[in-house]
């Protein structure tokens, strides 16, 4: 089992990515689901991407959130290494906007799926969101959890816009 016992692994090639990848950890924190983040970084920590990716599923993962900027490789190298689901977070890189991110992650080929969101923020919280929604799958107390976050969501929707909100 990995140190906590998580269901998901949130993976981040940089210290520098935690800014964003930290809403993927809050959203999942919101939902009451076990998790995990650490820095794995497939130019800088090679063998420990491999290591990680090798052993992610016997360990107890069941979905990787990975994200990383610029040169991303590490959410595709982590899908060539395992069978479990890997959502990729394109993170907002200071030369290009993180559009170098996004490319890098999404232009998989085909037979090496990564389930790649959007740059950014909306990617984190969604990645989080689509790792809930597999995992309720098999977790009817979680399922409800997921219903009301959404309930919840929609009733803080105003609706008329206001002056000055
Ligand atoms: C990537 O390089 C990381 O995912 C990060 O987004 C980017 C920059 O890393 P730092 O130079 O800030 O550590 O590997």
């Amino acid at each position: 089992m990995n140190a906590s016992n998580a269901e998901v692994a949130i993976i981040m090639g940089s210290q520098s990515d935690w800014s964003t990848m930290r809403n993927a950890s809050e959203t999942l924190e919101e939902l009451g689901i076990e998790h995990e983040s650490l820095i794995v970084s497939a130019h800088r920590t090679p063998d420990r991407m491999f290591e990680f990716a090798k052993n992610a599923k016997a360990s107890g993962f069941k979905v990787i959130i990975a994200g990383a900027g610029g040169a991303a490789h590490l959410p595709g190298m982590v899908a060539a290494l395992t069978p479990l689901p890997v959502f990729g977070v394109p993170v907002e890189s200071k030369a290009l906007s993180g559009q170098d991110s996004l490319l890098s992650i999404v232009q998989m080929p085909g037979g090496v799926p990564v389930g790649t969101l959007a740059i950014g923020k909306a990617g984190a919280i969604n990645a989080a969101l689509l790792a809930a929604a597999i995992l309720a799958l098999g977790d009817e107390d979680l399922a409800e959890r997921l219903d009301a976050f959404r309930m919840e969501q929609t009733d803080k929707v105003a609706k008329h816009p206001v002056d000055g909100a």
